[in-house]
């Protein structure tokens, strides 16, 4: 049987289009165009599409999530959002489809305003700690919940 085609909403939240340029020993050398090139390539083989969007703006960011409603599933980085955006998690919530929520660093081990997040709690599941590894492991894992594997 053919392998149904999946499209996935890939959402990087506020500064991340900063990566690999400062604060490398926290969030490595990776950049945004190529962490958004490494997950491309998988999701090819898989017969994945998947949709990019950066925003630093909250509001931007949930406008590019209501226009994804037709999506199968959702990988997030929120970036800051996740420790203070409810708006963010209303969106979420409102566009009713499985999310992962990923994290470059992790974020337990650092300051506690990080440890809390809006979006845990509506998630599938959180993939936090590994780097620019973060993103392919969520992703793998969403497709294949996707898939009922
Ligand atoms: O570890 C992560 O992926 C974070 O989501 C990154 C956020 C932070 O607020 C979260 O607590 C954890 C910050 C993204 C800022 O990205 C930068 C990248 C390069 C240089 C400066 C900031």
């Amino acid at each position: 049987m053919p392998v149904k085609k999946l499209t996935i909403q890939v959402v990087h939240g506020p500064n991340l289009n900063l990566l690999g340029s400062r604060e490398t020993s926290v969030y490595g050398k990776a950049t945004l165009a190529s962490i958004d090139a490494s997950l491309e390539k998988w999701a090819a083989k898989e017969s994945v599409a998947l949709n990019f969007f950066q925003s630093n703006h909250e509001g931007e960011i949930i406008d590019c999530l209501q226009r994804a409603s037709k999506c199968d599933g959702i990988l997030i980085n929120p970036a800051a959002l996740t420790h203070t955006s409810v708006g963010l998690r209303d969106a979420l919530l409102a566009i009713a489809k499985p999310v992962v929520e990923v994290h470059l660093s992790n974020v337990f081990a650092r300051e506690e305003f990080r440890h809390h997040s809006y979006i845990s709690g509506i998630a599938l599941g959180v993939v936090t700690g590994f780097g620019a590894q973060s993103y392919e492991l969520g992703l793998v894992a969403l497709a294949s919940h996707l898939r009922g594997k």
